[in-house]
């Protein structure tokens, strides 16, 4: 079984899940300057990382370093399993039911034009904000207000890093018809776009700052296309690749908004044949690229996890290592053929688990996996704790900081997940309950099920626990704007 269990968490280089009794003191020590945040983001980043175990092949030496030197989720969810939703409710602390931001259209400031993003409330409260990459749903300032600076490639550069991740798409062996992008090419990793973004962070990282600083840096990867070079598929050999373990007949179970979201058809235009040709699994499957594509996206998040070392390599040689919180976190999870599901976009477990690793100098635990729902929603308000500055009125999420100290305290807060209007998954440690716009409805019982293979939502036994569940779904559902 590839997804992770109770029992099976006591994994590489993580020590016992026992929480060993220990005092912390806060982070905002007063005899020290307020500390720097290193704010790493990893576009559609699953729980395929080595210390969690979500593929067993995965490898990821850097992401589990970062772990043993703080504490990592195994259960980390995202508000919205698509970019630009995830990303404005974790910038802005307002959820996707509140702000009516449901998908990849929508522009922060027209849906929130008072929102005060956590760069702007950081800046008000004496830190410099900088970033570059992929932090908001796009590679260039989203939000001026919110950055004293962003790094951006010129738009020649910009093309010249395109064309060199796609120059060599021909010759990878994809068939031309279908639109599964992804094999080795032919480039140095210094040609890649994230690395670019890396080698700028790096050189913030060496510089003295006079004030506090919130550095961003936002990988693309492992986003399609899982282009990187040939070094990290050699890692991955094909002939030895895992697949998902999947159930031929899982989605005969589901209501009808499941099964929509489950069969989502892709028209890809490249204005080279590229229509729609069903849905994304049966093209997988006539293609026989099945283990290709899990090779690719291990791939691809190794490449990834080669340049976070690098970052925390900069981070530990500079004078910032003493006084800098490191967040590593990825906007949702990857469906890669289960419930015959390609990419994200459902409320499922799959499409919306992700990594989130946290590490700081003081109030932190080091090498403990936290086994306790938590959102992205609430790193706003914890960031904001840890800095020390003033709590902030009017977020949705709650600082996790107790669990920071003491990763095995009671916690009993559910995470909340939304996918379009009325979508919603409730994840609790045992429970998964989803309910659509029409009413349809789905149960699952991880310490049983942790695939999600059977739906209990309509055995009436479970109906008291459905019920108790439904105290987590919102009260208020935002319309989107017309
Ligand atoms: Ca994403
Ligand atoms: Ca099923």
């Amino acid at each position: 079984m590839i997804r992770t269990t109770l029992n099976s968490l006591a994994i590489i280089g993580l020590s016992s899940l026992l929480f060993v009794a220990c005092a912390v003191k806060g982070v905002n020590n007063t005899s020290k300057s307020p500390p720097n945040i290193l704010f790493i983001s990893v576009d559609d980043l699953n729980d395929w990382v080595g210390h969690l175990g979500g593929h067993p092949q995965a490898k990821t030496p850097n992401i589990d370093r970062l772990a043993r030197n703080g504490v990592s989720f195994s259960r980390a969810y995202c508000s919205a399993p698509l970019c630009n939703p995830s990303r404005i409710s974790l910038l802005t602390g307002i959820l996707p039911s509140n702000s009516g931001v449901y998908g990849n259209g929508e522009k922060l400031r027209d849906y929130l034009p008072e929102a005060k993003t956590l760069m702007q409330y950081l800046k008000e409260n004496g830190y410099s904000t900088q970033g570059g990459g992929k932090i908001f749903h796009g590679t260039r300032a989203v939000d001026p207000d919110s950055w004293d600076f962003y790094f951006e490639l010129g738009r020649e550069e910009m093309q010249a890093t395109r064309k060199s991740q796609y120059a060599n798409r021909r010759k990878v062996g994809l068939p031309e018809s279908a639109w599964m992008r992804w094999g080795p090419i032919e480039v140095s990793d210094d040609e890649m776009f994230d690395v670019k973004v890396v080698n700028w962070t790096i050189s913030e990282l060496e510089k003295s700052h006079e004030k506090p600083f919130f550095l961003a840096c936002g990988f693309t990867k492992p986003h399609l296309p899982w282009y990187v070079p040939q070094k990290y598929f050699d890692m991955h050999p094909l002939e030895d690749i895992i697949l998902p373990e999947t159930l031929d007949n899982d989605r005969d179970d589901l209501p009808a908004w499941g099964k929509r979201f489950a069969a989502e058809v892709h028209t890809i235009s490249t204005g080279k044949n590229f229509a729609t040709q069903g849905e994304d699994h049966s093209i997988v499957l006539k293609y026989n690229e099945w283990e290709k594509g899990v090779q690719a996206y291990l791939a691809t998040i190794s490449y990834v996890d080669e340049h976070v070392g690098r970052l925390l390599n900069a981070l530990e040689n500079s004078e910032h290592a003493d006084n800098t919180i490191v967040v590593l976190w990825g906007d949702h999870g990857w469906h890669l053929g289960e419930k015959q599901h390609w990419r994200k976009h459902t409320l499922w477990e799959v499409a919306n688990r992700t990594t989130l690793v946290i590490s700081a100098p003081e109030g932190v635990q080091k090498n403990h996996l936290c086994e306790r729902p938590v959102s992205l929603i609430d790193l706003y308000p914890t960031l904001v704790e840890m800095c020390g500055l003033p709590a902030r009125d009017g977020l949705d999420g709650q600082s996790i900081t107790p669990l920071l100290r003491n990763p095995v305290l009671e916690w009993g807060r559910p995470a909340l997940m939304t996918f379009g209007l009325q979508n919603h998954a409730v994840q609790t440690e045992r429970w998964r309950y989803i309910r659509y716009n029409d009413g349809g409805e789905e149960l699952y019982d991880h310490t049983r099920d942790p695939n999600e293979w059977t739906n209990l939502a309509s055995l009436a036994e479970y109906k008291p626990v459905i019920k108790e569940l439904q105290q987590s779904l919102p009260k208020v559902n935002r319309q989107p704007l017309k």
